[in-house]
């Protein structure tokens, strides 16, 4: 039998099957979206949706940017496709070229794929046959954290260290081991900007895991700058410094998973810039086309591209890894075009200006029903409330209901409520997106 279907759609729901998404509820309560612009969307009954959440942490520039369609349609309309192996094309080049110069100094070449898992799983074989190709081929452990989320695939599943996404799948990559969580209620509770508390956490590196598996067994340390999916967990001031120095002292290579962080969500191109602590790999995916055509990339620091290219025998293969879509020419014109428009729009410092009108509303929130949690940096907040008896997850989910009746969408991991709107959202909007929060929170109380 099929689902019902949403009378304003002759729609047949049932053959799809959702991801990450309850698809028995959702069926007999679909949410469809039909057309999105700048900041709002339109929803398939016909309402405007203010997008508080850039889509799924990606349309950082706003929804339906001209000059990013156009650079699509044009290139759609040139060149469809070619082969990325063996073969290249000019736009994949050209892409390139702008992402390393996009990125922190000392990034010198970017590799590409289709999405952050992706990214997640490229990056983490780039610091494998990094440490292979200079002779240190027993640095084969990975090192991820509690909390945190690197994807779908089996790598990025393997260091990811959210429970619910792990344990359906079994075996999982061996080697792995993760660091603690940071989110410290007890410490850091409504804590406006970084945490004062936790740098200390990052010593578990030297501490435990260290000793434990022997850093000449250890490839790489891999952390999102902040944690997104988890819920908006914030690093302890001076914690990203000294993951930093504890891999330094120990060969180990340190890669900030950047899905979310990067293009500008913390008001620099890169949380690597912001936080002052530079990686050696930095994963992106998301803002790098705005949302519009999937693509990810691995940014890797000098030095690494020429290692492990100039290990291999001339003319043979070097890195027997890649994807058929790889660089694809639609993806590749769409990252130049957003990459322009965050540039000369200077939507980076634009964040910077707005941050701290949007840091003074989301604590607004404090007092709220349930509210035990206010976390913000950049243009990203979390809202945390206690869990219901028994039923946790229950009161994130119904806010997030409730927030869509109102025409405002918002994320929700567990009992927290995620906000991270386009860059470009104005202050009369961020008055409406917590007001209209707050309201929900009271009601759902
Ligand atoms: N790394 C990080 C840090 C991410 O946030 C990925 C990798 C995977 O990217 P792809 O493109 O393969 O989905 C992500 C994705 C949420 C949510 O609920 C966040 C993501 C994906 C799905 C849901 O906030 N981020």
């Amino acid at each position: 039998m099929n689902a019902p279907t949403p009378p304003e759609l002759a729609l047949d729901l049932a053959p799809l099957w959702k991801p990450f998404t309850a698809n028995r509820a959702f069926k007999a309560a679909p949410r469809l979206l039909v057309a999105a612009e700048g900041v709002y969307y339109t929803s398939h009954d016909g309402r405007r949706i203010l997008d508080g959440t850039a889509g799924l942490w990606c349309v950082n520039a706003g929804h339906g940017r001209p000059e990013i369609v156009a650079a699509i349609k044009r290139q759609a309309e040139v060149l469809d496709y070619a082969p990325p192996f063996q073969m290249g094309h000019p736009v994949e080049f050209e892409a390139a070229a702008r992402l390393v110069a996009h990125a922190p100094a000392g990034f010198s070449h970017a590799f590409f794929c289709n999405s952050g898992s992706e990214a997640a799983d490229s990056a983490l074989k780039i610091a494998l046959a990094y440490h292979r190709a200079r002779g240190e081929g027993t640095r084969q452990k990975l090192i991820g954290r509690e909390r945190g989320y690197h994807g779908v695939n089996f790598g990025g599943m393997s260091v990811g260290g959210i429970p619910g996404n792990r344990k359906a799948f079994g075996q999982l990559v061996a080697g792995v081991d993760h660091l603690s969580t940071t989110h410290d209620l007890e410490h850091n509770a409504f804590t406006r900007g970084e945490p004062q508390w936790g740098a200390h956490l990052a010593d578990e590196l030297e501490r435990r895991i260290i000793p434990l598996h022997d850093a000449a067994n250890i490839a790489a340390v891999i952390v999102e700058p902040f944690a997104g999916s988890a819920g908006v967990l914030l690093p302890p001031r001076g914690y990203l410094a000294r993951l930093r120095e504890i891999c330094d002292r120990h060969g180990i290579l340190l890669i900030f998973d950047e899905v979310i962080s990067g293009f500008g969500r913390l008001g620099h191109a890169f949380a690597a810039e912001r936080f002052g602590v530079m990686p050696d790999l930095i994963t992106c995916a998301k803002g790098l086309t705005n949302g519009s055509v999937p693509m990810g990339a691995v940014i890797v620091r000098e030095g690494i591209y020429d290692t492990v290219v100039n290990a291999a025998p001339a003319g043979a293969i070097e890195f027997p890894h890649g994807y058929t879509y790889s660089g694809h020419p639609l993806a590749a014109a769409a990252a130049i075009a957003a990459i322009g428009v965050f540039e000369r729009e200077g939507l980076y410092a634009r964040v910077r200006e707005l941050e701290p009108y949007f840091e003074s509303a989301v604590h607004e929130l404090r007092g709220k029903p349930n509210v035990i949690d206010i976390r913000n940096l950049g243009l990203v907040a979390a809202v945390e409330l206690a869990p219901r008896p028994g039923a946790p997850g229950a009161r994130g989910q119904e806010v997030f209901l409730k927030c869509y009746e109102r025409n405002l969408m918002v994320r929700f991991t567990g009992d927290s409520i995620a906000v991270s709107p386009p860059l470009v959202i104005e202050r009369g909007e961020i008055d409406t997106l917590f007001e209209t929060l707050g309201k929900v929170i009271a009601d759902v109380a």
